[in-house]
């Protein structure tokens, strides 16, 4: 366990960030919290920390200043969502390299001693997911490079960055390849939530408003796995704590279609069946993807617990008691 430790994360006003900032504080380390969001936006609040709202991190003297008498960096920064944002801008996802590479930059010069970097399992090659189901994608399948356009571009450069500041300057890096991560705490409407929290938002509006019917992109047919946050935590803190340099999946092999999901989250809601509306024209994205967890087994001793359905039953609860709010605690979660 890492203790007394004094940790930069950042991204902590995200939703992985934020989970990520909880736990480590809870194990009694010395937190700095730092993201370009407001901190009305920041979707947990830090009370023990110190925290920097509205820092730009593509900014060098930003990264210079809050890495001086840092033990370990954590980035869990990038401008992202699901399908619908990645697919419509590219080019912001992109620069997000600058965060990667000045913090790695200010890192070296402040000699902090290990560095994480949250990579995405969008650095695999593309055309090894063009089938709805397909075998669990192992680390070597990012090669030969065609990754998701814009967004896993950047994550699979930015690793290579990693890897390259470790080679010539020494400094220890972990790097995961995330799986679709999900849990309360997180996106659920205004453009960049991903599947789970999206379908289980309009499962919720289907019941309060007596509908029948509910929108989904794509035929429902495309598959993907997806890790419960708790699980995510876990999984970064052990290969952080690893040996282990190279990229390594934190992701969940129960691979199931969007089409699966959605009876999943009928069930656990007592929800009828409703119609599914299939919206073609809206990003889809790969046809199939599921994570190989072999890796992760070997050199973590580490394996996701938290099987989908359970962690769409405390999704769905989270999701829909934020939604049955009324007024401003509602838009953190949901700013586009
Ligand atoms: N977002 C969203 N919203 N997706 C929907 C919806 C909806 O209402 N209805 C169906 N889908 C379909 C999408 O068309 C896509 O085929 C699938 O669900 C998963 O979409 P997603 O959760 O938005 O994102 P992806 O798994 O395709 O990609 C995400 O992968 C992660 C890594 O595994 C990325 O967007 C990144 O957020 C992330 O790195």
């Amino acid at each position: 366990m890492i203790k007394n430790k004094k940790i930069l994360v950042v991204g902590a006003g995200g939703f992985i960030g934020g989970h990520l900032t909880n736990r480590l504080l809870k194990d009694k380390n010395f937190l700095v919290a730092v993201d370009i969001k407001p901190k009305e936006y920041w979707f947990q609040d830090f009370e023990n920390a110190e925290n920097h709202y509205s820092l730009d991190m593509k900014d060098i003297n930003n990264c210079r200043l809050v890495t001086k008498e840092i033990d370990y960096v954590f980035n869990m920064a990038c401008n992202m969502g699901g399908m619908g944002f990645i697919e419509n801008n590219k080019a912001e996802c992109m620069q997000s390299v600058l965060i990667n590479t000045n913090l790695l930059i200010s890192c070296k010069e402040n000699k902090v001693k290990k560095y994480f970097f949250s990579s995405s399992a969008c650095a695999y090659n593309t055309k090894k997911q063009q089938k709805v189901f397909v075998e669990g994608l192992k680390e070597e399948d990012a090669y030969p490079a065609y990754p998701e356009d814009g967004y896993g571009w950047e994550k699979l450069f930015s690793e290579r960055m990693c890897r390259h500041f470790m080679e010539d300057y020494g400094i220890q890096v972990r790097i995961a390849r995330y799986h679709n991560i999900y849990g309360p705490y997180g996106t659920f409407d205004g453009g960049r939530e991903k599947a789970p929290a999206a379908l289980c938002r309009k499962v919720f509006k289907a019941k309060k408003n007596n509908e029948k019917k509910i929108e989904v992109w794509g035929d429902g047919m495309q598959t993907r796995s997806f890790l419960y946050i708790d699980d995510c935590v876990d999984g970064t803190l052990r290969l952080f704590e690893s040996n282990y340099s190279e990229p390594v999946n934190i992701g969940s092999d129960e691979q199931v279609s969007i089409n699966q999901m959605i009876e999943i989250i009928e069930d656990i809601t007592n929800t009828k069946k409703l119609e599914r509306v299939y919206q073609l024209d809206k990003p889809k994205g790969v046809r199939g993807r599921s994570s190989n967890n072999d890796l992760a087994k070997k050199v973590l001793n580490w394996s996701f617990k938290i099987e989908l359905r359970l962690g769409l039953k405390k999704t769905y609860n989270w999701i829909s008691a934020e939604m049955s709010k009324q007024g401003s605690n509602l838009s953190r979660f949901t700013k586009s």
